[in-house]
């Protein structure tokens, strides 16, 4: 089935989130795989997430976008899980700090509930599901990154919780480089295995 992705070459990237986006782009155009933006189909509605876990959301998104095209379609459903938190903020990582605020307020406050909790690290992972849908078949990978949220933001790459997460080696999403990250993270690890089911 990878044949009709390369064929047709071209895919949705069903998000309406920049840094995805442009991940998504990073990884497959060296592929001579084209993603097309929201924008560039025309699709301006908003997705209701309320599914209960990145599955769930993934797929809702994927099925929501897939009803406007007959491109493939990749939908992400993604988040942060912090061990001190009991796995927070997990499917609302976007909205942690409420709907509509921002990556800094989100930051701002997953810092002040581990302060809360006299911490200033704590285990972590990042969790990316995705949802592939054509013609012919449905199909949803997972992947995951582990590493540790730290106090102090480092770095300016990235997007969402980057700046304080740390991975092996001791640097954070955010100073690492996006195509270091674009090697290591949930999303690549959730996207190869998808391009090893379609093969
Ligand atoms: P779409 O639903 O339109 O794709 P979104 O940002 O709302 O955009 P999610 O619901 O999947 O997407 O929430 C993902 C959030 O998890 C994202 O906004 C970040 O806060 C966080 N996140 C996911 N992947 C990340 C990454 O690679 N680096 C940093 N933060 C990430």
């Amino acid at each position: 089935m990878i044949e009709y992705l390369y064929m047709k070459r071209q895919v949705v990237i069903a998000t309406s989130n920049r840094g995805k986006l442009k991940e998504y782009k990073d990884m497959l155009e060296p592929l001579s795989i084209e993603c097309l933006s929201l924008k560039d189909i025309g699709y301006t509605d908003e997705i209701e997430e309320n599914g209960s876990s990145f599955f769930e959301n993934s797929m809702i998104k994927a099925i929501a976008v897939r009803k406007a095209t007959t491109l493939p379609v990749i939908a992400d459903d993604s988040g942060l899980s912090v061990d001190a938190l009991n796995g927070e903020p997990g499917i609302y990582s976007s909205r942690y700090a409420g709907e509509g605020r921002c990556d800094k307020d989100n930051i701002k406050k997953l810092l002040e509930n581990l302060h809360n909790l006299n911490l200033r690290e704590s285990p972590a992972h990042f969790t990316c599901v995705i949802t592939y849908i054509d013609n012919e078949r449905t199909i949803q990978t997972l992947g995951r990154l582990d590493g540790k949220i730290i106090s102090n933001e480092r770095g300016y790459d990235g997007f969402g919780y980057d700046p304080i997460f740390e991975v092996d080696g001791g640097l954070t999403l955010a100073e690492m480089g996006e195509d270091e990250k674009n090697t290591i993270s949930h999303r690549h690890n959730a996207l190869q295995k998808l391009i090893e089911e379609l093969k």
